[in-house]
Protein backbone atom coordinates (compact mmCIF):
# COMPACT_ATOMS: atom_id res chain seq x y z
CA UNK A 1 0.00 0.00 0.00
CA UNK A 2 1.44 3.69 -1.04
CA UNK A 3 1.50 6.09 1.44
CA UNK A 4 -1.15 8.68 1.72
CA UNK A 5 -0.74 12.38 2.46
CA UNK A 6 -3.41 14.97 2.89
CA UNK A 7 -1.07 17.60 1.79
CA UNK A 8 -2.65 20.48 -0.58
CA UNK A 9 0.57 21.10 -2.87
CA UNK A 10 -1.73 24.07 -4.50
CA UNK A 11 -2.64 25.66 -1.05
CA UNK A 12 -1.21 29.01 -0.14
CA UNK A 13 0.76 27.26 3.28
CA UNK A 14 2.52 25.24 1.02
CA UNK A 15 3.15 27.67 -1.81
CA UNK A 16 4.99 30.25 0.50
CA UNK A 17 7.33 27.65 2.00
CA UNK A 18 6.87 24.36 -0.03
CA UNK A 19 10.60 23.35 1.05
CA UNK A 20 9.68 21.51 4.36
CA UNK A 21 6.56 19.79 2.69
CA UNK A 22 8.59 18.56 -0.19
CA UNK A 23 10.99 16.87 2.13
CA UNK A 24 7.57 14.98 4.10
CA UNK A 25 6.32 13.97 0.46
CA UNK A 26 10.11 12.77 -0.62
CA UNK A 27 10.50 10.88 2.72
CA UNK A 28 6.50 9.15 2.69
CA UNK A 29 7.82 7.25 -0.41
CA UNK A 30 8.64 6.93 -3.70
CA UNK A 31 4.96 7.02 -4.66
CA UNK A 32 2.09 8.84 -2.38
CA UNK A 33 -1.15 9.13 -3.03
CA UNK A 34 -2.39 12.60 -2.66
CA UNK A 35 -6.09 12.37 -1.18
CA UNK A 36 -7.28 15.68 -1.62
CA UNK A 37 -7.21 15.35 -5.32
CA UNK A 38 -7.25 11.62 -5.88
CA UNK A 39 -3.64 11.77 -7.89
CA UNK A 40 -0.15 10.30 -7.26
CA UNK A 41 2.79 12.48 -6.09
CA UNK A 42 6.17 11.51 -6.84
CA UNK A 43 8.92 13.94 -5.22
CA UNK A 44 12.06 11.48 -5.27
CA UNK A 45 14.73 12.16 -7.93
CA UNK A 46 14.70 8.33 -9.42
CA UNK A 47 10.96 8.26 -10.08
CA UNK A 48 10.18 11.97 -11.34
CA UNK A 49 13.57 11.52 -13.96
CA UNK A 50 12.31 8.00 -14.95
CA UNK A 51 8.73 9.53 -15.67
CA UNK A 52 9.85 12.20 -17.36
CA UNK A 53 12.18 9.65 -19.47
CA UNK A 54 8.85 7.09 -19.98
CA UNK A 55 6.23 9.35 -22.45
CA UNK A 56 4.97 6.69 -23.37
CA UNK A 57 3.92 5.24 -20.41
CA UNK A 58 3.27 8.86 -18.75
CA UNK A 59 1.51 11.44 -21.19
CA UNK A 60 1.21 15.06 -22.28
CA UNK A 61 -1.50 15.07 -23.78
CA UNK A 62 -3.80 14.79 -21.88
CA UNK A 63 -2.48 17.82 -19.99
CA UNK A 64 0.36 18.72 -17.91
CA UNK A 65 -1.58 20.38 -14.98
CA UNK A 66 -4.28 18.51 -12.89
CA UNK A 67 -7.49 18.54 -15.30
CA UNK A 68 -7.19 15.70 -17.45
CA UNK A 69 -7.50 16.85 -21.27
CA UNK A 70 -9.92 13.66 -21.99
CA UNK A 71 -12.56 14.43 -19.56
CA UNK A 72 -12.76 18.50 -18.84
CA UNK A 73 -12.53 21.27 -21.84
CA UNK A 74 -8.90 22.90 -21.40
CA UNK A 75 -9.17 26.67 -20.48
CA UNK A 76 -7.15 27.16 -24.10
CA UNK A 77 -6.33 25.06 -27.12
CA UNK A 78 -3.79 22.99 -25.85
CA UNK A 79 -0.05 23.71 -26.79
CA UNK A 80 1.14 21.45 -29.98
CA UNK A 81 4.69 21.22 -27.49
CA UNK A 82 4.19 20.84 -23.96
CA UNK A 83 0.59 19.37 -24.16
CA UNK A 84 1.11 16.69 -26.98
CA UNK A 85 2.79 13.46 -27.38
CA UNK A 86 4.94 12.19 -30.28
CA UNK A 87 4.41 11.96 -33.62
CA UNK A 88 2.92 15.30 -33.43
CA UNK A 89 5.17 16.95 -30.44
CA UNK A 90 7.80 15.48 -32.54
CA UNK A 91 7.12 17.69 -35.71
CA UNK A 92 6.16 21.15 -33.70
CA UNK A 93 9.04 19.85 -31.54
CA UNK A 94 11.44 19.79 -34.72
CA UNK A 95 10.43 23.57 -36.09
CA UNK A 96 10.62 25.11 -32.57
CA UNK A 97 14.16 23.57 -32.30
CA UNK A 98 14.68 24.89 -35.68
CA UNK A 99 13.37 28.53 -34.76
CA UNK A 100 15.93 28.49 -31.09
CA UNK A 101 18.59 26.82 -32.78
CA UNK A 102 22.36 26.94 -30.66
CA UNK A 103 23.40 29.35 -33.56
CA UNK A 104 19.83 31.69 -33.68
CA UNK A 105 19.93 32.06 -29.39
CA UNK A 106 24.19 32.56 -29.51
CA UNK A 107 23.50 35.61 -32.13
CA UNK A 108 21.82 37.39 -28.89
CA UNK A 109 24.31 37.09 -27.28
CA UNK A 110 26.27 40.77 -27.49
CA UNK A 111 22.32 42.52 -27.18
CA UNK A 112 21.76 40.84 -23.28
CA UNK A 113 25.12 41.16 -22.19
CA UNK A 114 25.00 45.04 -23.62
CA UNK A 115 21.58 45.29 -22.11
CA UNK A 116 22.77 43.60 -18.81
CA UNK A 117 25.77 45.67 -18.75
CA UNK A 118 23.47 48.87 -18.45
CA UNK A 119 21.04 47.83 -16.29
CA UNK A 120 23.71 46.84 -13.87
CA UNK A 121 25.63 49.68 -14.36
CA UNK A 122 21.95 51.99 -13.55
CA UNK A 123 21.28 49.13 -10.41
CA UNK A 124 25.07 50.00 -8.61
CA UNK A 125 24.20 53.75 -8.71
CA UNK A 126 21.11 53.40 -6.96
CA UNK A 127 21.82 51.17 -4.44
CA UNK A 128 18.46 50.45 -2.80
CA UNK A 129 16.69 48.59 -5.44
CA UNK A 130 13.73 45.64 -5.64
CA UNK A 131 15.31 42.46 -7.04
CA UNK A 132 11.80 41.85 -8.98
CA UNK A 133 10.51 44.62 -10.52
CA UNK A 134 14.16 46.16 -11.19
CA UNK A 135 16.48 43.12 -12.14
CA UNK A 136 13.91 39.68 -12.53
CA UNK A 137 11.32 41.52 -14.39
CA UNK A 138 13.22 44.29 -16.06
CA UNK A 139 15.74 42.28 -17.83
CA UNK A 140 13.59 39.65 -19.70
CA UNK A 141 11.12 42.50 -20.73
CA UNK A 142 13.83 44.32 -22.40
CA UNK A 143 15.50 41.33 -24.47
CA UNK A 144 12.86 39.18 -24.74
CA UNK A 145 10.03 40.90 -26.68
CA UNK A 146 13.15 42.34 -28.95
CA UNK A 147 14.27 38.72 -29.34
CA UNK A 148 10.75 37.33 -30.65
CA UNK A 149 10.15 40.06 -32.68
CA UNK A 150 7.36 42.05 -30.91
CA UNK A 151 6.57 45.49 -32.76
CA UNK A 152 6.34 47.90 -29.40
CA UNK A 153 6.47 51.01 -31.36
CA UNK A 154 9.30 53.50 -31.15
CA UNK A 155 12.47 53.20 -28.54
CA UNK A 156 10.35 56.19 -27.04
CA UNK A 157 6.97 54.80 -26.83
CA UNK A 158 7.41 53.75 -23.35
CA UNK A 159 3.45 53.18 -22.91
CA UNK A 160 3.59 50.32 -25.95
CA UNK A 161 6.20 48.57 -24.59
CA UNK A 162 4.68 48.70 -20.63
CA UNK A 163 1.23 47.46 -22.02
CA UNK A 164 3.96 44.47 -23.70
CA UNK A 165 5.48 43.93 -20.21
CA UNK A 166 1.72 44.02 -18.74
CA UNK A 167 0.27 41.20 -21.10
CA UNK A 168 2.90 39.37 -20.89
CA UNK A 169 3.20 39.10 -17.22
CA UNK A 170 -0.40 38.79 -16.61
CA UNK A 171 -0.70 35.84 -19.48
CA UNK A 172 1.86 33.50 -18.33
CA UNK A 173 0.87 34.55 -14.32
CA UNK A 174 -2.36 32.69 -15.62
CA UNK A 175 -0.92 30.30 -17.56
CA UNK A 176 1.16 28.85 -14.79
CA UNK A 177 -1.44 29.03 -12.00
CA UNK A 178 -3.82 27.25 -14.55
CA UNK A 179 -1.94 24.15 -14.28
CA UNK A 180 -3.47 23.80 -10.62
CA UNK A 181 -6.34 23.14 -9.53
CA UNK A 182 -9.09 26.00 -9.77
CA UNK A 183 -8.88 27.63 -6.52
CA UNK A 184 -8.53 31.04 -5.29
CA UNK A 185 -5.12 31.70 -7.26
CA UNK A 186 -6.39 30.66 -10.69
CA UNK A 187 -10.00 32.04 -10.43
CA UNK A 188 -7.99 35.63 -9.30
CA UNK A 189 -5.39 35.01 -12.40
CA UNK A 190 -8.32 34.10 -14.82
CA UNK A 191 -10.56 37.32 -13.32
CA UNK A 192 -8.66 40.13 -14.67
CA UNK A 193 -6.45 38.35 -17.99
CA UNK A 194 -9.34 38.88 -21.01
CA UNK A 195 -7.09 41.80 -22.36
CA UNK A 196 -3.88 39.88 -22.27
CA UNK A 197 -5.06 36.98 -23.83
CA UNK A 198 -6.72 38.66 -26.34
CA UNK A 199 -3.46 40.71 -26.58
CA UNK A 200 -1.14 37.16 -27.02
CA UNK A 201 -3.50 35.83 -29.13
CA UNK A 202 -3.14 38.96 -32.01
CA UNK A 203 0.71 39.22 -32.10
CA UNK A 204 0.99 35.22 -32.59
CA UNK A 205 -0.85 36.08 -36.02
CA UNK A 206 2.25 36.82 -38.62
CA UNK A 207 0.76 40.18 -39.66
CA UNK A 208 2.17 41.36 -35.87
CA UNK A 209 5.21 40.15 -35.51
CA UNK A 210 9.01 41.73 -36.50
CA UNK A 211 10.44 39.92 -39.57
CA UNK A 212 14.16 38.73 -38.03
CA UNK A 213 12.82 37.84 -35.04
CA UNK A 214 12.27 34.29 -33.79
CA UNK A 215 8.93 34.42 -34.38
CA UNK A 216 9.14 35.01 -37.70
CA UNK A 217 12.04 32.08 -37.38
CA UNK A 218 9.00 29.89 -36.95
CA UNK A 219 6.47 31.17 -39.45
CA UNK A 220 9.66 30.23 -42.14
CA UNK A 221 8.74 26.94 -40.71
CA UNK A 222 5.32 27.31 -42.09
CA UNK A 223 6.85 28.81 -45.56
CA UNK A 224 8.98 25.55 -45.43
CA UNK A 225 5.94 23.08 -45.28
CA UNK A 226 7.16 22.00 -41.68
CA UNK A 227 4.49 23.19 -39.76
CA UNK A 228 0.78 24.51 -41.45
CA UNK A 229 0.55 28.57 -40.85
CA UNK A 230 -1.95 28.01 -38.14
CA UNK A 231 0.49 25.53 -36.17
CA UNK A 232 3.01 28.29 -36.26
CA UNK A 233 0.89 30.63 -34.76
CA UNK A 234 0.00 28.44 -32.09
CA UNK A 235 3.86 27.64 -31.95
CA UNK A 236 4.90 31.28 -30.84
CA UNK A 237 1.88 31.36 -28.48
CA UNK A 238 3.89 28.58 -26.83
CA UNK A 239 7.42 30.92 -26.62
CA UNK A 240 5.25 34.02 -25.66
CA UNK A 241 3.92 31.87 -22.33
CA UNK A 242 7.06 29.84 -21.16
CA UNK A 243 9.60 32.69 -22.26
CA UNK A 244 8.71 35.40 -19.73
CA UNK A 245 7.94 34.32 -16.11
CA UNK A 246 10.04 31.33 -16.07
CA UNK A 247 13.81 33.10 -16.39
CA UNK A 248 11.66 35.73 -14.03
CA UNK A 249 11.31 33.48 -11.77
CA UNK A 250 14.81 31.91 -12.17
CA UNK A 251 16.50 35.36 -11.82
CA UNK A 252 14.73 36.00 -8.79
CA UNK A 253 15.64 32.54 -7.51
CA UNK A 254 19.46 32.92 -8.59
CA UNK A 255 18.99 36.69 -6.32
CA UNK A 256 17.38 35.15 -3.19
CA UNK A 257 20.30 32.64 -3.24
CA UNK A 258 23.30 35.19 -3.72
CA UNK A 259 22.02 37.92 -1.71
CA UNK A 260 21.29 35.44 1.37
CA UNK A 261 24.96 33.82 0.77
CA UNK A 262 27.56 36.16 0.58
CA UNK A 263 30.59 33.99 0.07
CA UNK A 264 28.50 32.62 -2.81
CA UNK A 265 28.23 36.21 -4.29
CA UNK A 266 32.34 36.73 -3.26
CA UNK A 267 33.04 34.05 -5.34
CA UNK A 268 31.33 35.09 -8.55
CA UNK A 269 32.35 38.83 -7.69
CA UNK A 270 36.13 37.28 -7.77
CA UNK A 271 34.93 35.24 -10.90
CA UNK A 272 32.07 36.38 -13.36
CA UNK A 273 32.63 33.41 -15.31
CA UNK A 274 31.25 31.34 -12.52
CA UNK A 275 27.62 33.44 -14.08
CA UNK A 276 26.84 30.34 -16.08
CA UNK A 277 26.77 27.35 -13.11
CA UNK A 278 25.48 30.27 -10.93
CA UNK A 279 22.61 30.44 -12.43
CA UNK A 280 22.73 26.46 -13.47
CA UNK A 281 22.65 25.96 -9.51
CA UNK A 282 19.70 28.69 -9.24
CA UNK A 283 17.62 26.93 -11.39
CA UNK A 284 18.15 23.88 -9.79
CA UNK A 285 18.29 24.98 -6.02
CA UNK A 286 14.71 27.63 -6.59
CA UNK A 287 12.91 25.16 -9.29
CA UNK A 288 11.42 27.89 -10.84
CA UNK A 289 9.06 25.33 -12.09
CA UNK A 290 8.05 23.53 -9.24
CA UNK A 291 5.53 20.38 -10.57
CA UNK A 292 3.91 19.43 -13.80
CA UNK A 293 1.74 16.05 -14.49
CA UNK A 294 1.42 13.19 -16.76
CA UNK A 295 -1.13 11.05 -17.38
CA UNK A 296 -1.08 6.96 -17.33
CA UNK A 297 -1.54 5.39 -20.32
CA UNK A 298 -1.76 2.13 -18.85
CA UNK A 299 -1.84 -0.02 -16.06
CA UNK A 300 1.95 0.48 -14.44
CA UNK A 301 3.48 -0.03 -11.43
CA UNK A 302 6.25 2.46 -9.76
CA UNK A 303 8.57 1.52 -6.75
CA UNK A 304 5.82 -1.31 -5.80
CA UNK A 305 2.95 0.75 -6.69
CA UNK A 306 0.26 0.80 -9.31
CA UNK A 307 -1.10 3.39 -11.11
CA UNK A 308 -4.00 3.18 -13.41
CA UNK A 309 -4.66 4.09 -16.63
CA UNK A 310 -5.61 7.86 -17.08
CA UNK A 311 -4.57 8.63 -13.35
CA UNK A 312 -2.60 11.75 -13.02
CA UNK A 313 1.12 11.86 -11.29
CA UNK A 314 1.95 15.15 -9.83
CA UNK A 315 5.99 15.14 -10.27
CA UNK A 316 8.10 17.58 -7.68
CA UNK A 317 10.59 18.86 -9.83
CA UNK A 318 11.99 20.91 -7.17
CA UNK A 319 11.72 18.35 -4.60
CA UNK A 320 13.75 15.88 -6.85
CA UNK A 321 16.16 18.75 -7.19
CA UNK A 322 16.41 18.33 -3.70
CA UNK A 323 16.87 14.98 -2.85
CA UNK A 324 19.62 14.29 -1.10
CA UNK A 325 19.78 10.69 -3.22
CA UNK A 326 21.01 12.48 -5.78
CA UNK A 327 22.78 16.16 -5.05
CA UNK A 328 25.24 16.23 -1.86
CA UNK A 329 23.85 18.52 0.67
CA UNK A 330 21.11 19.40 -1.41
CA UNK A 331 20.02 22.34 0.08
CA UNK A 332 23.14 24.16 0.35
CA UNK A 333 22.85 26.71 -2.61
CA UNK A 334 26.45 26.52 -3.64
CA UNK A 335 27.68 27.74 -7.38
CA UNK A 336 30.58 25.59 -7.80
CA UNK A 337 28.77 22.30 -7.52
CA UNK A 338 28.14 20.34 -10.84
CA UNK A 339 24.76 21.06 -11.31
CA UNK A 340 24.24 18.86 -13.93
CA UNK A 341 21.26 16.60 -13.82
CA UNK A 342 18.64 18.72 -12.14
CA UNK A 343 15.13 18.24 -13.42
CA UNK A 344 14.42 22.44 -13.64
CA UNK A 345 14.20 22.09 -17.39
CA UNK A 346 12.65 18.81 -17.12
CA UNK A 347 14.33 16.10 -18.74
CA UNK A 348 13.49 14.02 -22.45
CA UNK A 349 11.93 14.76 -25.21
CA UNK A 350 9.97 18.03 -23.31
CA UNK A 351 13.32 18.84 -22.28
CA UNK A 352 12.90 22.90 -22.35
CA UNK A 353 13.68 24.38 -25.70
CA UNK A 354 13.97 27.41 -24.55
CA UNK A 355 16.89 26.72 -22.40
CA UNK A 356 19.81 28.14 -24.03
CA UNK A 357 18.01 31.33 -24.34
CA UNK A 358 17.11 31.13 -20.56
CA UNK A 359 21.15 30.26 -19.39
CA UNK A 360 21.87 33.15 -22.03
CA UNK A 361 19.56 35.85 -20.16
CA UNK A 362 20.63 34.67 -16.59
CA UNK A 363 24.54 34.69 -17.19
CA UNK A 364 24.47 37.94 -18.62
CA UNK A 365 22.39 39.45 -15.37
CA UNK A 366 24.59 37.07 -13.12
CA UNK A 367 28.12 37.89 -14.70
CA UNK A 368 27.07 42.09 -14.98
CA UNK A 369 25.75 42.28 -12.16
CA UNK A 370 28.52 40.52 -10.54
CA UNK A 371 31.28 42.47 -11.88
CA UNK A 372 29.57 45.67 -10.58
CA UNK A 373 28.51 45.44 -7.27
CA UNK A 374 30.92 43.94 -4.84
CA UNK A 375 28.28 42.93 -2.41
CA UNK A 376 24.14 42.05 -2.30
CA UNK A 377 22.47 42.31 0.46
CA UNK A 378 18.58 41.40 1.41
CA UNK A 379 17.53 44.95 2.49
CA UNK A 380 13.97 43.87 3.67
CA UNK A 381 11.71 40.50 3.81
CA UNK A 382 11.28 38.66 0.36
CA UNK A 383 7.48 38.75 -0.36
CA UNK A 384 6.64 35.32 -2.08
CA UNK A 385 4.69 35.63 -5.22
CA UNK A 386 2.00 32.43 -4.64
CA UNK A 387 1.59 30.46 -7.77
CA UNK A 388 0.17 26.84 -8.59
CA UNK A 389 3.15 26.45 -10.40
CA UNK A 390 5.65 28.61 -10.30
CA UNK A 391 8.54 29.61 -7.14
CA UNK A 392 8.46 33.54 -7.19
CA UNK A 393 8.37 36.73 -5.46
CA UNK A 394 6.14 39.88 -5.44
CA UNK A 395 8.90 41.73 -4.04
CA UNK A 396 13.05 40.71 -3.25
CA UNK A 397 14.56 44.16 -1.60
CA UNK A 398 18.10 44.18 -2.08
CA UNK A 399 21.19 46.76 -1.31
CA UNK A 400 23.88 46.66 -4.35
CA UNK A 401 27.09 48.21 -3.20
CA UNK A 402 30.06 48.61 -5.47
C1 LIG B 1 6.33 25.82 -19.21
O1 LIG B 1 2.46 26.92 -24.17
C2 LIG B 1 3.42 26.16 -24.11
O2 LIG B 1 3.76 25.44 -25.04
C3 LIG B 1 4.20 26.08 -22.84
C4 LIG B 1 3.74 26.69 -21.69
C5 LIG B 1 4.44 26.61 -20.51
C6 LIG B 1 5.62 25.89 -20.49
C7 LIG B 1 6.10 25.30 -21.62
C8 LIG B 1 5.39 25.39 -22.81
C9 LIG B 1 7.41 24.95 -18.90
C10 LIG B 1 7.66 26.40 -19.05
Amino acid sequence: MAPVSSIDPFSAEFLRDPWPRHEELREAGPVVWLERYGIWGMARYEEVHAVLLDWETFCSSAGVGLSNFRTEKPWRRPSLLLEADPPQHSRARKAINRALSPRTVRELKAEFDQSAAALATDLVGRGDVDGVRDIAEAFPLDVFPRAIGLPQGEAQAKEARAHTREALLTYGNLAFNAFGPRNELTRKAASASGPAIEWITARCERSALLPGGLAARVYECADEGLVTEEEAGLLVRSLLTAGVDTTVVALEQALRGLATHPEQWKLLHDDPSLAGPAFEESVRWGSPVQTFFRTATREVTVAGTTIKPDEKVLLFLAAANRDARRFQDPDRFDIRRKAVGHVGFGAGIHLCVGAAFARMEGEAVLAALASEAASIELAGDPVPRLNNTLCGFSSLPLRLSS
